[in-house]
């Protein structure tokens, strides 16, 4: 006999180009490894087609968002991000997702965590995973959340009510490193982290154009040998220290843009290759290319105008001239970056903005796969 089956509320959402389980962090347990073994058997893993649980069977859809109150006086919640192991039982919080970070406001607002406003709702998001601070405004027409609206973003089919994030300077360095450029494995790169640990690589020093399809790059063994190698020496230099368990640094190969915008990436995160970028890991790609003597200037015209109307509400300065069109396999992922210079006469961010959709696709209640296995049929003679 086995006990009743356990439950739990929860909502599945699109984030950008990211799918994944979001939970009230008190819907979970509190203690670290009975929440991420739970979590495990939510999503499916380990199992390459995550068939038994609500995983997608990709990086990008085996993710999870935990949200709570915040104590922080600077935020209305928390949001921790957590990346579920496709084919390992794993769960880490090593690194944030800006892409799942896209529900995180209306999820709070559908939890009744924050108080919708009449037209709009802003929600001050403290990321757990870096200690770094977003608002998310979206609409809330009504004091109910709009998902509707006319904002298309590559990567996903459609379009969707904006989801406008603004990213105020993080705490850490923009260079990790604290030098413009590094030789790390013999090739020259810069690692930039502007929310997201990122190694910059010219694709043209790994053999490779940039211009391949993900899958193509997947599956060059050589390639993704140079990109391990040269991971595991910029995790060490980043301060990142033994980087060979973790999903963060991500690698983005750069060449010049073919679709007028400002570079062409393939990122690596850290084994499958995106099929579009992460937003975090195109922020630090944007700052990366407006820093003089690294590895992305030559190879990105700057400044671009992407064209199209505002997006960010005006205010100071040229934002449209601020924006970068970051290339990718399915599109573009544009980014408001700018810079400032730091005491250390080194670069550090001022300001960084995007947009992103998102979408409630089942609020209800999760039946995880049971804890035990139970025992096995009898074989027949
Ligand atoms: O960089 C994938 C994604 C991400 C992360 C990854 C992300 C970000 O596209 O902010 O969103 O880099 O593992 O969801």
């Amino acid at each position: 006999m086995t006990g009743p089956a356990e439950e739990v509320r929860c909502m599945l959402m699109r984030g950008g180009t990211s799918k994944g389980a979001y939970f009230l962090a008190g819907d979970l347990p509190a203690e670290p490894a009975a929440r991420d073994e739970l979590l495990l058997r939510v999503m499916g893993s380990p199992d390459p087609r995550q068939i038994d649980g609500l995983g997608g069977a990709h990086p990008l859809t085996s993710k999870v968002a935990v949200v709570a109150p915040s104590a922080d006086p600077a935020a209305d919640v928390d949001y921790l991000f957590l990346q579920v192991g496709v084919e390992k039982p794993e769960v880490s919080d090593r690194q944030n997702c800006g892409n799942l970070l896209a529900g995180v406001g209306p999820f709070a607002v559908e939890r009744r965590l924050v108080a919708p406003g009449p037209d709009a709702t802003a929600v001050r998001i403290r990321m757990v995973n870096t200690g770094d601070l977003a608002t998310a405004t979206f609409p809330t027409p009504g004091g109910r959340v709009d998902y509707a609206g006319d904002a298309e973003i590559s990567g996903v089919p459609g379009a969707a009510a904006a989801v406008v994030i603004e990213f105020p300077p993080g705490s850490g360095p923009l260079l990790p490193t604290g030098h413009i450029r590094d030789t790390v494995a013999g090739t020259e790169v810069t690692c930039v982290d502007n929310g997201m640990p990122t190694v910059l690589v010219p694709a043209e020093s790994l053999n490779v154009t940039g211009y391949e399809d993900p899958k193509e790059l997947e599956e060059n063994p050589e390639l993704a040998a140079r990109v391990q190698e040269l991971r595991l020496a910029a995790g060490e230099l980043m301060g990142l220290g033994d980087v060979s368990a973790t999903t963060v640094p991500k690698v983005s190969l750069l060449a010049p843009p073919r679709h007028g915008g400002a570079v062409t990436t393939r990122t690596f995160i850290p084994v499958r290759c995106h099929t579009s970028i992460g937003v975090l890991g195109a922020a630090s790609v944007a700052a990366g290319l407006r820093i003089e003597g690294g590895v992305g200037a030559p190879l990105a015209p700057l400044p671009v105008k992407s064209g199209g109307k505002g997006w960010d509400g005006g205010g100071d300065g040229d934002r449209d001239s601020d924006r970068l069109r970051i290339e990718h396999p399915t599109g573009f992922t544009d980014i408001e970056s700018t810079l400032a210079t730091g005491s250390d006469g080194l670069p550090r961010a001022r300001r960084t903005a995007v947009v992103r959709t998102a979408r409630k696709i089942f609020d209800g209640t999760v039946f995880p796969r049971p804890a035990v296995t139970p025992p096995q049929a009898p074989q027949l003679p």
